[in-house]
């Protein structure tokens, strides 16, 4: 079954005409076409019929070549969007259609004018079919790995004194880059010193100092699919209080990594890290999830942190990723990129923990 049978079929069992997304990488994975405006694609799947694609005239001949499985429909340059959407809904006589995300204005405008007519928001019906990744999407996030790594690497051999946090990243995003990466899988962070305590520190003017700590958190994107990992490096020789923290991450890492397989449940996986953190007296200072799914997102299903109700699947992509952050003091984080088997987990980015 492809994945659009896949998706009619998902709808039906809810019980549901149709379904209409606006998410570009939704789109993307359901027929192959990718575009880069979000709001002007609008693909619409009756579980009775074909799916439709609606696309403004700019995307009209790229769509047309690349997208599969539906028919692909100009808005045309003065054309309504609203229209066509309306038009088509009548056209496969859908009394109910879910859709992931629509702007408050469109839906209000579909709820006005078609009232016979039942709009559901549900991010789960295709977000659940989109974690599990098949043979090809595998592919592709190990090579996004490989790129992540390549930055990785090339990051950590940037840090030295006197260097600003900006000069690494530019060094880790030019060495995916220049090896085939589309471009950052999200914003590049380089955290050094006090700033290595924000987890989402991104990267800044500042000066890096010998004896420091410096995280780097990035990733690549490969055909779309995205790729993630963090290392954190000390300049110099590290201090005993370090040296300390660093060790107590790494092993909350690898004794969750070692605890990964299917059907385990997420929250028991981010319980692992959590325990040998706080049997080491830094709970308080482990302040996000253990990890989280990776694929056309850099966050997606499933999540893996306490409160995660998710058993993890084969397939499933993920990170694991712990970290302590000590305000004033500084933070380190490490992670990987993990792909579920049956009987355990598979770590596709490779750097060294160097320390
Ligand atoms: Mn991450």
């Amino acid at each position: 079954m492809n994945r659009l049978e896949k998706l009619k079929d998902a709808i039906k069992k809810a019980n549901i005409n149709g379904y209409l997304t606006t998410n570009v990488k939704s789109i993307y994975y359901l027929t192959g076409f990718m575009d880069i405006s979000e709001a002007t694609l609008f693909l619409i799947t009756p579980v009775n019929g074909d799916a439709i694609l609606l696309v403004q005239p700019l995307s009209y001949d790229a769509a047309n070549e690349k997208a599969e499985g539906c028919t692909v429909k100009n808005i045309g340059f003065r054309g309504k969007i609203l229209n066509k959407i309306v038009n088509e809904i009548r056209r496969s006589q859908m009394k109910s259609v879910v859709f992931d995300s629509l702007s408050t204005s469109m839906y209000l405008k579909l709820v006005q004018e078609m009232k016979e007519v039942e709009f559901k928001q549900d991010q789960d019906i295709l977000m659940s079919l989109r974690r599990q990744k098949d043979e090809r999407e595998i592919a592709f996030l190990i090579e996004a790995a490989k790129l992540a790594d390549f930055g990785a690497e090339a990051g950590m051999e940037a840090i030295k004194p006197r260097i600003h946090e900006y000069e690494v990243a530019a060094e880790i995003e030019y060495a995916m880059r220049r090896r085939g990466s589309e471009g950052v899988a999200f914003e590049t962070v380089v955290a050094s010193g006090p700033r290595s305590a924000y987890p989402h520190g991104v990267c800044s003017d500042r000066i890096i100092n010998e004896g420091e700590l410096v995280v780097l958190d990035l990733g690549a994107t490969y055909l779309g699919y995205r790729s993630d990992i963090t290392r954190t490096a000390v300049v110099g020789k590290p201090t005993i209080r370090q040296k300390k923290i660093f060790d107590v991450v790494l092993k909350a890492q690898e004794e969750a990594f070692k605890s990964i397989h299917a059907k385990v449940r997420a929250s028991d996986v981010d319980g692992v890290a959590r325990k040998i953190i706080t049997n080491e007296g830094f709970s308080d200072f482990f302040i996000h999830s253990l990890g989280h799914g990776v694929g056309l997102d850099i966050h997606e299903a499933p999540t893996l942190s306490p409160k995660s109700k998710e058993i993890l699947l084969e397939g499933d992509v993920v990170t694991d990723e712990p970290g302590i952050y000590i305000p004033g003091f500084g933070g380190v984080r490490i992670e990987d990129t993990v792909l579920i088997h049956k009987n355990h987990g598979e770590k596709l980015t490779k750097t060294p923990y160097s320390f």
